[in-house]
């Protein structure tokens, strides 16, 4: 726990007041770290069971082997989110489960699993909202290169059109991709997470298969005619240089475009970044794209999903570590000339994370201004801390940081900024889960969740956020 307090904390009412009309809250999850279940109804291997299982990749050792085994608990959950009164749940489809192998027919016990899911939440009042990729690729697709490759692009667009046809009729909204930013620069950059590649800027055909993929799942949904609106969800970091220098600057340009802007930008611009000249070289594979491809990717999109978390300061000069943000090593870090630097001004997340509401602010406006004329209505459809919670004796958890951050992040939210229509909020997360390479280390739970038993507690944000949904007037 740290000392992180809202002025919030003992007034959701007064924020909820602040809350705009038919605005969504929501709470997230995502298929790997909740569902467990891992070798049951034909599941196939994905990328991150082949990772999780190599020695020296996961902080504490674990798997997500069963983890909060969400597709046994999954009543047990909705029970919760309907008690939160959330409006919408934002999970993932895990596409080893639907295609076991990564092409071919729908594995029937996989689409089963989804419609008991979907049909609980609609039970329950609870809109569904669909991701179809947060980072469990069959594995045997990795075997072929996995985003590396171009032909991934339309196996994904496959795997979409059958996930249409099965829930089109439900899923109230349609998430293609989750954080290609964290798939390419953790997955095929670092190597801290699946699957474990690291090359640096050779990776940047990732990107661009990514984001064809994102594209090509449009048009297939599309041509399914599902009912539920379609769209991307990018995380986003505003980058300051740590000093304003001319190199410093430029270091912070570059950070910035191969988080931000090379994923943003071909979505809804239609056409990558300009890069500055001297680190054209290192941008060529994103230079000499086909433009039928940026016509593909550029799709019209019912609404943009935005994953906040904290602001990046940029310092020149090599880290002195090779700790990556998620604290597994990273030895491609030290081959940097500049380093991510801490804000001294910001508490910090269990993570290490700057807690900068602020900064949410500065994304929505950049947002604005960038796009201003083609940002379709946004939802956040992340944010949330992870925190070394404390149980009390009769196994509480007085998280009042975490409720804290919410709240502070929220009335970022809930301010209007002029151009930007955002819609919706999704906490991060429901219940405490497996967070990839930081194992069971890290929580970011509105639900405490004991791995020996799978107990599950609510947690003081838990509570504060129900009194704040339940003092809305609309
Ligand atoms: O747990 C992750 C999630 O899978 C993607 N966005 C960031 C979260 C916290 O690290």
């Amino acid at each position: 726990m740290s000392d992180y307090r809202s002025e919030w904390l003992h007034d959701p009412a007064g924020l909820a007041a602040q809350m705009p009309a038919g605005f969504t809250m929501g709470v997230a999850t995502a298929a790997f770290q909740v569902e467990g279940a891992v070798r049951e109804d034909g599941r196939g291997p994905s990328t991150w069971d082949t990772f999780m299982a190599q020695p020296g990749r996961i902080a504490d050792g674990s798997d997500a082997s069963v983890t909060d085994d969400h597709y046994h608990r999954y009543r047990e959950d909705v029970a919760l989110m309907k008690e939160l009164g959330v409006d919408a749940y934002r999970f993932s489809l895990a596409w080893p489960r639907i295609q076991p192998g990564g092409t071919g027919p729908a594995n029937k016990a996989g689409i089963a699993f989804y419609d008991r899911l979907i049909d609980e939440l609609l039970a329950a009042g609870i809109s569904p909202v669909a991701t179809l990729f947060h980072w469990d690729m069959p594995e045997p697709l990795q075997h072929k290169g996995g985003w590396m490759t171009r032909d991934t692009a339309s196996r994904f667009a496959d795997y979409a059109l059958l996930a249409a046809q099965a829930f089109g009729d439900r899923v109230d909204k349609w998430i293609t991709l989750n954080e290609p930013t964290s798939v390419t620069l953790n997955g095929y950059a670092l190597g801290v997470h699946a699957p474990g590649a690291t090359l640096m800027f050779d990776s940047l055909p990732a990107v661009h298969h990514q984001l064809l993929g994102h594209g090509l799942a449009v048009q297939a949904l599309r041509s399914e005619n599902v009912t539920g609106g379609i769209g991307i969800t990018n995380i986003h970091s505003p980058v300051v240089p740590a000093k304003d220098n001319f190199t410093t600057r430029g270091y912070a340009e570059v950070f910035d475009l191969v988080h931000n802007r090379i994923f943003a930008d071909p979505v809804l611009l239609g056409h990558y970044p300009k890069f500055p000249f001297l680190a054209r070289k290192l941008f060529k594979p994103l230079i000499e794209v086909d433009s039928d491809d940026l016509k593909t990717i550029h799709q019209p999109l019912d609404f943009y999903g935005l994953n906040y978390y904290a602001p990046t300061r940029i310092a020149a000069g090599p880290p002195a570590d090779d700790r990556s943000p998620d604290g597994t090593p990273a030895p491609g870090l030290r081959g940097l000339p500049f380093h991510l630097a801490s804000f001294p001004e910001f508490p910090t997340t269990g993570f290490g994370w700057s807690i900068a509401p602020e900064y949410l602010e500065v994304t929505l406006k950049d947002y604005a201004e960038r796009y201003a004329g083609v940002l379709p209505p946004v939802y956040i459809t992340e944010g949330g801390a992870s925190f070394d919670d404390v149980v009390a004796a009769d196994g509480s958890v007085d998280d009042a940081d975490r409720a804290s951050y919410l709240a502070e992040h929220l009335a970022v939210a809930f301010a209007s900024v002029p151009g930007l229509d955002l819609r919706g909020y999704f906490a991060w997360t429901l219940m405490d889960n497996w967070e990839w390479a930081a194992g069971f280390g890290e929580r970011f739970g509105l639900v405490r969740v004991d791995f020996e038993t799978l107990e599950r507690t609510p947690k003081r944000s838990y509570r504060w956020l129900q009194q704040l949904i339940a003092s809305r007037s609309s």
